[in-house]
């Protein structure tokens, strides 16, 4: 599914704004004919979830309604175009109407969907309704309100009942777009590249809306170069471009070209699309993760997508903002935890050159035998949708397939083998991971490339006593690469600290024992030639249920504050982070 955009043969309207809103509590919106249109809807602003705009729906995860009017713009015609909706993300459930007629639904947020409008769509006045849904259910993904029982693995007592350490955030989380195509355009696009004596060679399959014969023109332009070729197209198409002496894309030199693709019928343009790209490759040999056959190691953290107000909706000027702080700070990579990050995320990933762990909505999953088929089926939605979305990234350089599975069942291993079948067939590119805490438990690390690994000690087992947790993390590492002999990122460690509170010695909660904890971790892990990766435990605070465990209904293990301060942990980081710096402690 290719990002829409504006050129002289394809456009982009954004429906964003302030739409109406109805809670309803009492599921009688359809009965009531709400999807022809409501009335006594209140504003409400799109990209945002309804959790902090309205006191009374902060912890409401039921169902409610939204709605708003367009008019075609000029010069667009149902009769010629294709026309479709985007929406980039809707937490959980989305069921949307046009003009009363429904288009379809999609389950799970965080990734995007496209319903064409083209046959019920009216020149004027047309009328757009989406019902939202986001209770939490045991059959779900990320699953939630599972009862409390040992067969689940999961008690943990929360409110709102998630099985996931976030808050469950509801609505239109990402921009709603309506776009005009030519009908017999270009539908997708796949760019793999690979490096052979210095030459980029980029290979771009084309797919197509229609299959009779055309010509696709390619064009790669950017770093003095300025490649062409054409090839035929009917349904499929496929062209391999060389670019002598490429600019390779990496962390610190994220050189990016434009490829652009023109379909043409005698002789004549009727699409064209434009893709950054980068030339990359990425690799796992022995214990190495290589970049461009360089060995690389992660720096970075864990993040959420969590701002005051908006909650899980998209705030352009928090992702500068965040990737400011990543510069400042020195990390070069992120995991997009626990959920695909927005598409305007990933674009500057790729401009700015960050290295992208690309994570499915895949959280908290059990194994359990109620729910597991559709639990299971929404894992592989989720991974073919992920996959389809961000496989043109050259940031992107690992997919993982869940965090933290309570994979001590013996279904979670053919889950497991299948989920990675699955990645691999639709990439076999990129390496593949499971973000586990089973650590040498966990089974499924027999289908990793790369071991990722979450680990709390010092913070849930052994508070207090820092010695203790470096020793233990130190033996439990070496026995991991024992056994399995696979390099390893640690993709989580860490410990909440209030901003503020201070300590000497350290004390659990205080600024000096983040700081400590996590330069002593760091020690660690910098000391076992297998591990190529540190990410830390939070980038910023972040909003989750309330618990007796989260202070404010806050997860405060950020290294900066939610509204973005650094607390001592990220000063500390810096001195450790920024270039220069990355001699074994
Ligand atoms: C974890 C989870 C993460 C939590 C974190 C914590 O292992 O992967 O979602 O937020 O621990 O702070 O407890």
């Amino acid at each position: 599914m290719l990002y829409p955009q504006s050129n002289p043969f394809r456009q982009a309207v954004d429906l964003c704004g302030f739409w109406d809103f109805a809670f309803d509590p009492d599921n009688r919106g359809g009965q009531a004919g709400w999807a022809d249109g409501f009335s006594g809807g209140r504003p409400i602003a799109v990209p945002a979830s309804w959790n902090d705009q309205f006191a009374e729906g902060h912890d409401y995860l039921g169902a409610a309604w939204y709605q708003t009017r367009f008019d075609l713009p000029w010069g667009w015609d149902a009769g010629r175009h294709g026309l479709r909706l985007r929406f980039g993300s809707v937490n959980y459930l989305a069921e949307v109407w046009l003009n009363g007629v429904r288009l379809g639904s999609h389950e799970g947020g965080h990734l995007p969907f496209e319903l064409d409008v083209t046959p019920h769509v009216w020149r004027e006045g047309n009328r757009l309704v989406v019902r939202v849904e986001g209770e939490l259910s045991p059959d779900r993904v990320p699953p939630g309100n599972v009862p409390a029982d040992p067969r689940y693995s999961f008690m943990d007592l929360s409110y709102p009942p998630t099985s996931f350490d976030f808050f469950p955030f509801c609505g239109i989380h990402r921009p709603v777009l309506l776009s005009a195509t030519a009908p017999d355009g270009l539908a997708d696009l796949t760019v793999q590249t690979e490096i052979a004596a210095g030459a980029g060679l980029v290979c771009v399959q084309l797919r197509r809306a229609a299959s009779d014969p055309v010509t696709a023109r390619l064009t790669i332009a950017g770093h003095g170069a300025q490649i062409a070729v054409e090839t035929p197209v009917a349904a499929e198409g496929e062209a391999v471009l060389t670019v002598p002496q490429a600019a390779l894309w990496a962390p610190g030199s994220p050189h990016l070209y434009d490829l652009t693709v023109e379909l043409r019928r005698h002789g004549a343009t009727f699409d064209r699309y434009s893709l950054p790209i980068g030339m990359r490759t990425i690799q796992v040999a022995g214990d190495a993760l290589l970049l461009n056959d360089q060995p690389i190691y992660l720096q970075g953290f864990g993040r959420h997508e969590d701002f005051p107000v908006a909650g899980r909706g998209l705030l352009p000027a928090v992702i500068v903002k965040d990737y400011a702080l990543l510069e400042w700070i020195g990390a070069n990579s992120f995991r997009t935890s626990h959920y695909p990050y927005s598409e305007q995320m990933m674009d500057l990933a790729d401009r700015l050159g960050f290295l992208v762990i690309d994570e499915t909505p895949a959280v908290g999953l059990f194994f359990a035998e109620e729910g597991l088929a559709r639990r299971h089926q929404l894992c592989r939605q989720y991974t073919e949708e992920l996959i389809a979305r961000d496989k043109n990234h050259p940031s992107v350089i690992m997919w993982s397939l869940a965090n933290e599975p309570h994979s001590d069942h013996p279904a979670a291993k053919p889950f497991f083998r299948d989920l990675y079948d699955l990645a691999k067939a639709l990439d076999p590119s990129r390496p593949t991971t499971l973000v586990s805490h089973a650590g040498l438990s966990e089974e499924s690390f027999e289908f990793c490339d790369v071991l990722t690994l979450n680990r709390y000690y010092g913070w849930y087992i052994f508070g207090g006593q820092l010695a203790t947790a470096y020793d233990m993390l130190s033996e439990e590492l070496d026995a991991m690469y024992t056994q399995f002999h696979k390099p390893l990122i640690l993709t989580e460690f860490g410990a909440d600290t209030v901003a503020g509170c201070h300590a000497q010695p350290s004390e659990m909660f205080s600024e000096e024992y983040q700081a400590e904890m996590l330069a002593g971790y760091i020690q660690v892990l910098r000391r076992k030639p297998f591990v190529v990766g540190e990410h830390v435990w939070n980038m910023c605070d972040f909003q989750t249920g309330q618990s007796v465990r989260r202070v404010g209904g806050l997860n405060l293990k950020g290294v900066f504050t939610r509204d973005r301060r650094p607390k001592l942990a990220a000063h500390r980081l810096r001195e450790l982070w920024m270039p220069g710096d990355r001699s074994p402690g």
